[in-house]
């Protein structure tokens, strides 16, 4: 099914993602300090399994014979997250050379293997001792982020083209200080909404500090994540049901970032839990990007109960592991709109795409994850239609390279396209991981 309809651009940057506390280990090796994630881990009741990072799929150690994988997948790109506390332990100088020449290994090793570096610069792993300083409800954070950026760059902006400030600031504010079911662990709806502020006040002084530590080649820009609302049926009733339910991902970060302001919908929403915004705020929230990262896995269904808006499950549909409705035209819906939003201006990486499934080990002793495989096909046949109608979409990155540390999860969901064993740290290519590099080599969905 290779034909010229299923192709991808010229020079589309296929890739895979991981985050540095789901695989890393190490946590307490060579100078790292410890982060939100280790404290919350391991505190009993917190994940399930009370599993933790501790050691995860040791890549720390193992990052040759990872990177050995990726080149055998035929990736052009890698998308990884560096651990703060690794780097500065305390958040702030001094900065810790172990922690640093960890990255520049890793670094060196992939442009060695003829693989683009994407780093993202937090994915999740606060060092404690700055939420020992309030963390991010304290405004503080936007200039202790930039200065570590700004480290970052100076470091390895000789090498690395890309940076992705924040991975999706949402669930930090949400999952993180309202819901408290991410580290640190807090339920304050009020604080929520100031981490959000504050993230995205973060994201601005870090794009400003990476592009003054960086050279021309730099880019930068912020990963967010994307789950539409969708009407359950063809209702007109449920279509306003789904019109009417507030998009807390999209209104808080893209919203702001595109337009430079919060929308009333969502300020009326927050009601005297408003975040504080001083002057400025917002024009440095909304400065120019160079790119977008879009993560998108699934949307969420209404339908109209009693004049209300009630989120639901369609029967019959498809639903991953972690009970995510299977939604490929969702990707192409999510695309278009912020191109539309963005007047086409702002180049689109998805920079993260998968799903969890329970994976069976064949008689033949290959992992045949064809529901992973065919999660795949339809979402990359759905960024394609959305290239083919002209959306600037530039690279597509697979969540996730293997199987590792999923949160509040632990080890209980499997989003990789390579399996990790981890009583042994044995890595195998699944089907799908052999899928996606034909799918690389031909640049066509197949
Ligand atoms: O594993 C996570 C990742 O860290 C952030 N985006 C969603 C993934 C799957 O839940």
């Amino acid at each position: 099914m290779t034909t010229s309809t299923h192709s991808f651009p010229q020079g589309f940057v296929w890739g895979a993602a991981t985050a540095a506390y789901q695989i890393e280990g190490a946590w307490n090796e060579d100078g790292k300090g410890e982060s939100i994630w280790d404290r919350f881990s391991h505190t009993p009741g917190k994940v399930m399994d009370d599993a933790n990072g501790d050691v995860a799929c040791d890549h720390y150690h193992r990052y040759q014979e990872d990177v050995e994988l990726m080149r055998s997948l035929g990736l052009k790109a890698y998308r990884l997250s560096v651990s703060w506390p690794r780097v500065l332990p305390n958040g702030i100088a001094p900065a810790n050379p172990k922690g640093i020449a960890f990255y520049d290994r890793l670094i060196d090793a992939l442009l060695n293997a003829g693989i683009e570096p994407f780093i993202t610069l937090y994915h999740w792993d606060l060092p404690v001792a700055l939420q020992d300083r309030g963390g991010w409800g304290n405004r503080d954070v936007a200039g202790w982020f930039a200065d570590y950026a700004a480290l970052m760059v100076r470091a390895l902006g000789d090498r690395v083209r890309y940076w992705i400030t924040l991975n999706e600031p949402w669930c930090v504010a949400f999952l993180g200080h309202d819901l408290g079911v991410h580290a640190p662990g807090i339920r304050d709806r009020r604080l929520a909404l100031q981490v959000v502020h504050n993230t995205l006040l973060s994201h601005g002084a870090a794009v400003q500090a990476i592009r003054a530590a960086g050279d021309a080649q730099t880019q930068v820009g912020i990963t967010l994540n994307f789950q539409p609302n969708l009407p359950a049926t063809d209702d007109p009733a449920d279509q306003a049901a789904a019109d009417s339910a507030l998009d807390s991902l999209y209104e808080w970060f893209a919203h702001p970032i595109l337009r430079g302001y919060y929308s009333d919908r969502v300020l009326r929403y927050a009601g005297p839990d408003a975040p504080t915004i001083r002057a400025g705020d917002m024009s440095l929230i909304s400065a120019r990007n160079d790119f977008l990262g879009v993560n998108y896995y699934t949307v969420s269904f209404y339908r109209a109960v009693d004049g209300k808006a009630e989120q639901v499950e369609l029967p019959g549909l498809e639903y991953t592991l972690m009970n995510w409705a299977v939604v490929p035209r969702g990707l192409t819906m999510v695309l278009h709109r912020l191109s539309r939003d963005s007047h086409g201006r702002l180049p689109l990486y998805i920079t993260e795409n998968g799903c969890s499934y329970l994976d069976q080990v064949g008689p033949d002793g290959r992992i045949h994850d064809a529901k992973r495989v065919e999660y795949l096909r339809a979402h990359f046949a759905a960024a394609q239609q959305a290239i083919q109608e002209g959306v600037d979409v530039r690279g597509y990155f697979v969540w996730s390279l293997m199987d590792n540390f999923e949160w509040a999860w632990g080890y209980r969901q499997w989003f990789g396209v390579v399996a990790v064993d981890y009583a042994t740290q044995k890595r195998t290519i699944k089907e799908s991981g052999y899928y996606l590099r034909d799918v690389i080599a031909a640049n066509a969905v197949l």
